[in-house]
């Protein structure tokens, strides 16, 4: 057990409003506003105008798209500007409040109030057997570093983690040197995100990502929504909601609850909206049970195919597999599909209905689909509805994963992944005169078991929070302590930087907001965004301290003292100007044609992708229906199956308040969101304190302290938020196929709180 992996078991005044039914609105600009002007002051507020416009910033929250052929005055959210307001904070973690803190005392505050302790300003290091980080200058730093990985037995024993806000420059730098030194164990946040995605689609299609642009959304005839939150994650999606809607769209919305950005929406950006006025979104809504979208969509195609709801011609001449399918889903009963589901026949029917008179449909999906046990079979059969319906590969159609940090797609794009392909390897190795390692790497739940076993001695991450963000905290935390090193590279303060191997090292970074000057001058750099448009991100306040470096001259200065004369890289020189880099990259990816010349057009450039022009680049050349398994998922009477999510006041583990607006819930992160019936039949009341424990192959995992909220959530289900409940999710408990943690499916009984341990 080590108690200081789990977020305080501290409670902060829960009250609970009614939820919302729309979202953004005045309100939304003036918390934005407020909220950067009290935590970064002039400076934040000097990031927000350039943010996500032509050679300005790329916004550091999500990967929505910006439109394809103008940018308005205000391009960014509330969520983007708060995500701003943290990165430009003005307060700093100096080496005199770490001298001050011990780990045990920084371990003791809440993620929300590690982030208040403001921007970390140089390098340091937690020696053997000390309680409290002191500073160390980056050469020495960087020589530990070398030190311990060139020591392991084998470069397998290292693992290098990435979160999704490193850029292009950075990712392709960083993979570049893990594979040099002789590893691909380079697990990554998608591992945990859109990983389901990833794998289904390219068996289907071609490729793993999406297929539709920004505009497709006005010229579509439906919108399907299924298992996203836009109101809160992806908030400037709502303005292209409201455009599609206006264009005569009808939105289904599919979801356990009933989000506030899928109802309707208030549009700050125009009088209407900052008077209230809202555009209604969801024409329906379907109030699926967690993890009930694979019957649902196996229903849909059931009734499609049964009633000849098809579009024959585009399945004859570009696809193969529909008989198959079509006998399969004779063999579905309907019973046991709407029992799944949550949903009944009738609410099916009218869903497949419209989608049977439609051409033009567009399907959107984030992590209500991903992290379930079936995840990979479920998206597979939402990739059959599309080409049921022969929806893909033209204007206003197609299939939308919807991503969350800012460069995921990105990072994958130019080479972070624990699986890599041998044309990519080969590539690699011509551009830069080595042999690439081939055997597979450690995705994010391997990694945790390698460093719990024994096998993994050096942690290494580019970003983001590792031990709060991935399942079973306390397992990882134990993992994590097992090993001899851990590093972060970071900008602030996070719960991964305490609980840690017998030396640690924090390496602090430039923000996406700050000036990145190198030998040749100031330098941009590039990202692509959830529809494969890279665009560049200049950053333009002036540093948080003069002790800063850029991710990719971490990476540099890591890789010379590491490899030393083994690499032939000219790190430096690629280091100088950022161009040379992208020189690199577009020598090894393609699609990357003319980098330097294109990333400078305002708006970037469209990366290629087949399907969206009607080519499907599987082996056969065709499109694959899929004929999975219907998994029909049980827990014993009693418990519930619970899923965790995002409040409106965080970044995934980055936490900027404790408010949940639209949700009705405020002042309190250590809830638990329960069916009236469900909390009678435990015994609970609202607003009474409640322990949880988690179901998994006979082991048993226990959180305590949430307060019990009465909501509006299908029967049997319940939801909690991340990361406070990440300890109860199982390591082992993965989506079949993508290694996916179950985040949104984990088997649950609640009970009322009891002072014995
Ligand atoms: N402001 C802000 N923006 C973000 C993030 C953030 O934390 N804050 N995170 C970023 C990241 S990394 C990501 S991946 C995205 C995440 O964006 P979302 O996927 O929207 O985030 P979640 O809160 O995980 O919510 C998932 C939604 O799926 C629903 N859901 C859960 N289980 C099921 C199910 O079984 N079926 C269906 N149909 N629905 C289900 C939930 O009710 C919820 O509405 O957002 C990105 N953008
Ligand atoms: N239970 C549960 N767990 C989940 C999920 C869930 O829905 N439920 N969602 C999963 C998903 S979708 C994702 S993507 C992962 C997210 O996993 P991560 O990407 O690992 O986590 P983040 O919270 O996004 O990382 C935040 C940290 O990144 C650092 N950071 C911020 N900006 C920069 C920068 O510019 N450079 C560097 N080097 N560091 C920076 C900050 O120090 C901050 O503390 O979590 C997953 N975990
Ligand atoms: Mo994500």
């Amino acid at each position: 057990m080590t108690p200081e992996a789990d977020c305080p078991e501290v409670l902060t005044g829960l009250t609970v409003t009614p939820a919302k039914t729309t979202a953004a609105g005045l309100t939304a600009v003036i918390k934005s506003m407020a909220h950067t002007l009290g935590v970064s002051g002039v400076a934040g507020t000097k990031a927000l105008t350039a943010l996500n416009q032509y050679g300005g910033i790329d916004c550091p929250s999500c990967a929505w798209p910006e439109p394809d052929d103008h940018r308005t005055v205000a391009e960014f959210c509330e969520s983007g500007a708060k995500a701003v307001a943290w990165e430009a904070d003005t307060r700093r973690l100096t080496p005199e409040v770490f001298a001050k803190k011990s780990i045990d005392d920084l371990g003791k505050l809440s993620d929300y109030e590690h982030g208040q302790l403001g921007r970390l300003t140089e390098p340091m290091i937690l020696r053997p057997g000390k309680r409290h980080y002191e500073p160390i200058a980056w050469d020495e730093a960087y020589r530990v570093i070398a030190g311990e990985l060139n020591a392991l037995a084998s470069p397998d024993e290292a693992i290098f983690y990435t979160s999704g806000r490193t850029s292009n420059e950075a990712a392709f730098l960083y993979q570049l040197f893990v594979r040099q030194f002789g590893t691909n164990n380079l697990p990554d946040c998608s591992n945990m995100c859109h990983e389901s995605t990833s794998v289904a689609l390219p068996n289907v299609i071609g490729i793993g990502k999406g297929t539709v642009t920004i505009a497709d959304f006005e010229k579509a005839e439906v919108l399907v929504l299924m298992g996203q939150n836009p109101g809160t994650n992806h908030p400037r999606m709502l303005t292209t909601l409201q455009k599609a809607k206006r264009a005569g769209a009808k939105i289904v919305a599919v979801n356990p609850l009933r989000e506030a950005g899928l109802l309707g929406f208030r549009n700050p950006q125009e009088l209407r909206g900052m008077l209230g006025f809202s555009t209604p979104l969801a024409d329906s809504f379907l109030q699926v049970k967690i993890g009930g979208d694979q019957a649902l969509l196996k229903a849909v195609n059931k009734y499609l195919t049964a009633s000849n709801g098809v579009n024959r011609a585009f399945i004859e001449s570009n696809t193969v597999g529909y008989e198959a399918m079509k006998v399969k889903l004779e063999t579905e009963s309907w019973d046991v599909l709407t029992e799944q589901s949550g949903l009944s026949r009738s609410e099916i029917e009218t869903f497949a209905a419209l989608l049977a008179k439609s051409d033009r449909i567009i399907f959107c999906w984030a992590m209500g689909l991903t992290q379930h046990p079936h995840a990979v079979a479920t998206i597979r059969e939402l990739a059959n509805t599309c080409l049921l319906r022969g929806s893909i590969g033209k204007t206003g159609a197609g299939l939308c994963p919807i991503r969350g940090h800012s460069n995921v797609q990105g990072d994958r794009t130019v080479g972070i992944t624990e699986k890599p392909k041998p044309k990519f390897l080969e590539a690699l190795g011509r551009e830069f005169g080595f042999v690439p390692p081939s055997n597979h790497g450690y995705d994010v739940v391997e990694a945790i078991r390698a460093m719990r076993d024994g096998r993994g001695k050096v942690f290494f991450a580019m970003g983001g929070n590792f031990l709060s963000a991935v399942s079973d905290t306390r397992v990882a935390a134990a993992a994590l302590k097992n090993t001899r090193l851990t590093v972060h590279v970071s900008i602030k303060l996070n719960r991964s930087h305490l609980v840690t191997g017998k030396t640690a090292i924090i390496l602090p970074c430039l923000g996406r907001t700050e000036i990145d000057g190198q030998l040749c001058g100031d330098q941009f750099v590039s990202t692509e965004n959830s529809m494969g448009v890279v665009e560049q991100s200049r950053g333009r306040l002036t540093p948080a301290s003069p002790k800063l470096l850029s991710e990719p001259a971490i990476v540099a200065g890591l890789a010379t003292a590491v490899l030393g004369n083994k690499s032939n890289v000219p790190w430096a020189e690629l280091i100088a100007d950022y161009d040379r880099i992208r020189e690199r990259i577009e020598k090894v990816i393609p699609g990357f044609e003319h980098y330097n010349e294109r990333i400078r057009k305002p708006g970037g450039f469209y990366l290629p992708n087949p399907p969206r022009d009607g080519t499907f680049s599987t082996p056969i050349g065709k499109a694959q229906f899929s004929s999975d398994e219907l998994r029909t998922l049980y827990v014993a009477p009693a418990h519930l199956v619970m899923m965790t999510i995002r409040t409106h006041d965080q970044f995934n583990t980055t936490v900027y308040g404790l408010d949940d607006r639209y949700r009705g819930i405020h002042g309190e992160r250590r809830v638990i969101l329960m069916h009236a019936a469900d909390l009678a039949a435990a015994g609970l009341k609202p607003g009474q304190a409640a322990d949880i424990t988690s179901h998994f192959q006979g082991e048993t995992r226990t959180v305590r302290r949430f307060l019990t909220v009465e909501y509006d959530i299908p029967r049997g289900c319940c939801a909690t938020y991340f990361p406070e409940a990440n300890p109860l999710i199982p390591l082992d408990s993965i989506a079949a196929e993508s290694g996916t943690p179950t985040s949104k499916w984990v088997e649950v009984s609640v009970v009322p709180h009891s002072e014995a341990a």
